[in-house]
């Protein structure tokens, strides 16, 4: 039998654990989740409360898609507060890392809700909602794929150069597809996608960065508890624009403008049955 002599390292869930609570009871990186699971359960409740006078059945697919950018929002901080989806990585070259990878997991939720949201607003057609929805899945898996890579350092990279691709096509239907489908709508449903569209690409563009800069990527804030709140912070604030202010002007616009859809979106293509 071999018996391992010092210095060796145990790594085994306790320690882990050990790590996880640590990271979590620090001041600064809890009040950057708790912050966001107060908003959002603001965001959750006013929205219900001013989408209630929409009656149109698109306009009211077009607010559940938005609602649930809150609710799944909600669902992930509170995951990561309870250390459900909190881990410890042993990154190459630098050791063992604690890692919020809930939330690469639950983006794979709300962005897709996002871009049905922008999707059906724009008056899209099924095809590439398809295209940018799936894409947008297979960009936050990746995500978490290369959080979660210990096995070399270029591996990690390698997943973020994969996920970058996929969020390129995710881009492109964004700003040419969708730009093209929403010119033949009404020119307030125009002004409205025009605002969300730089909302989403400014905000959006901002996570690889936070990725590439904080404690999964280089690391330029630290690697210990300092370097971990400033990303957690960095991510929140991409938050509140992306998810809670994107939100508030689509709900508002669906609740003052009452828009009815007279043709329905996803049926563009067919021909308008005759009077
Ligand atoms: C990662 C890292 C790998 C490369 C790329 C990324 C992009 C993430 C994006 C996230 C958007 C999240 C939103 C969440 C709202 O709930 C996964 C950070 C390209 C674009 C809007």
């Amino acid at each position: 039998m071999v018996v391992p002599t010092p210095p060796f390292t145990v790594v085994g869930p306790l320690q882990a654990d050990d790590l996880v609570a640590e990271a979590l009871s620090n001041a600064l990186l809890a009040s950057s989740l708790w912050l966001n699971v107060a908003l959002m359960g603001v965001a959750l409740l006013l929205f219900t409360y001013l989408g209630r006078g929409v009656t149109d059945e698109y306009a009211r697919l077009i607010l559940v898609a938005t609602i649930g950018i809150p609710a799944v929002s909600i669902a992930s901080y509170l995951g990561l507060i309870s250390g459900l989806t909190v881990g410890v990585v042993d990154i190459p070259g630098r050791g063992e890392s604690v890692t919020l990878w809930g939330r690469y997991l639950t983006w794979t939720f709300s962005t897709p809700l996002i871009l049905v949201a922008l999707g059906l607003l724009a008056g899209t057609n099924v095809t590439k909602l398809f295209t940018a929805v799936v894409f947008d899945v297979a960009m936050c898996v990746t995500g978490l794929a290369a959080a979660m890579t210990s096995r070399a350092l270029w591996l990690r990279w390698a997943w973020f150069a994969l996920s970058t691709a996929f969020f390129l096509v995710v881009l492109y239907v964004l700003l040419v597809e969708w730009p093209r489908d929403v010119a033949d709508q009404d020119p307030s449903v125009q002004r409205l996608f025009g605002r969300l569209k730089y909302l989403t690409t400014v905000l959006w563009v901002g996570y690889p960065v936070v990725w590439a800069l904080g404690t999964e990527g280089l690391a330029l804030f630290g690697t210990g508890a300092t370097g971990l709140a400033a990303t957690s912070w960095l991510y929140t604030l991409l938050d509140v624009g992306a998810k809670f202010v994107f939100a508030l002007l689509l709900v508002r616009f669906l609740a003052t403008e009452r828009p009815v859809v007279t043709r329905h979106g996803l049926d563009r293509e067919r021909a308008e049955p005759a009077d």
